[in-house]
């Protein structure tokens, strides 16, 4: 059985990774840590500020660890809002994992992004293998964690793996500082307000994806036969890529009286702007049989009836 210790287990993908893997694995065998405790905790758990690389590798050592899950960091907006804040932590966050994984052989997993792609990066069906000379601090960050990871491959074998997350939407934990939450935020509105005010505007696509298969798409790529991997980091996936009136008429097929209107923040627009619009996921369904559950509409359905069971 595996023994898998994640970092910034409180955050939106580690709060129902932890969860998930739990059901998976057992509660005894998934430790979670983070900077800060969670409202309640059913398994084992450690705070741990990821800066503090002596701590980190102290746990999990103790835990008996034969997996790091590191998902510290900071998204892409805030990253934005405080960029050397942002490169201490993500950057120095993410060696002080890579080193634990080596020190005590893991294997490991950290998420990229779409963000790790810039304003020259191919537009539509963005290929796995591409330009990217991104313009934010945020993406800075997720190419050089990319190299990072593989250099831990190459250099000391460390079983590195990874993925290039789109936006994920979730009604778990709300999401905090990304460029892509506007696609969560507007199903809350749309539930308690019935109206929208949209802060990235109309006909700029991004990619999305529904937690429960950007959860499902960890465990596989984990899972997956090392042999069959070609790429070991960063790989695209993603599951729709839609523009916030087309959000918007997915749910007033439900909720026919939702409004939006448009109040365009300029630093998020412009992260937006310099992303791809869709993304090729063909090698990680080559490699290692990456699916998605849920398109547009699935998701909508989805979403709405758990948060009105949630918030109503
Ligand atoms: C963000 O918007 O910063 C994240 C991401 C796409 O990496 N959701």
């Amino acid at each position: 059985m595996k023994k898998i210790m994640i970092t910034g287990a409180c955050g939106q993908i580690g709060s129902e990774l932890v969860m998930k893997l739990r059901e998976t694995y057992g509660t005894e065998n998934v430790l979670a840590t983070d900077i800060r405790k969670p409202a309640v905790q059913k398994g084992p758990f450690e705070t741990l500020d990821v800066m503090d690389a002596k701590r980190m590798n102290d746990i999990a050592k103790d835990f008996g660890a034969d997996t790091l899950m590191h998902m510290a960091a900071l998204l892409s907006a805030t990253a934005e809002n405080n960029p050397l804040f942002a490169w201490n932590l993500n950057m120095g966050g993410l060696v002080n994992a890579l080193e634990v994984a080596r020190e005590q052989n893991l294997q490991f997993f950290t998420p990229s992004s779409i963000g790790a792609f810039g304003p020259s990066t191919p537009k539509n069906n963005t290929p796995q293998d591409t330009l990217q000379r991104p313009s934010t601090m945020y993406g800075v960050n997720k190419v050089a964690g990319e190299l990072l990871c593989d250099y831990y491959f190459q250099r000391f074998g460390v079983d590195t793996r990874g993925v290039r997350f789109p936006g994920l939407i979730s009604y778990v934990t709300p999401p905090g500082g990304g460029t892509t939450d506007y696609a969560v935020d507007i199903y809350y509105k749309a539930i308690t307000e019935g109206k929208y005010t949209s802060y990235i505007a109309k006909d700029s696509y991004m990619d999305m994806m529904y937690m429960p298969d950007a959860l499902q798409a960890i465990i596989d790529l984990m899972e997956a036969d090392p042999a069959k991997l070609i790429h070991r980091n960063a790989f695209n996936v993603t599951a729709m890529s839609f523009e916030p009136e087309e959000i918007a008429a997915s749910i007033r097929k439900h909720l026919p009286n939702f409004e939006m209107d448009y109040d365009v923040d300029p630093v998020r627009q412009a992260i937006a702007d310099s992303w791809p619009d869709s993304i090729d996921a063909s090698a990680a369904k080559e490699e290692w049989g990456f699916k998605a559950k849920y398109d547009l509409d699935a998701m909508t359905v989805d979403m709405l009836k758990k948060l009105q069971e949630k918030v109503i």
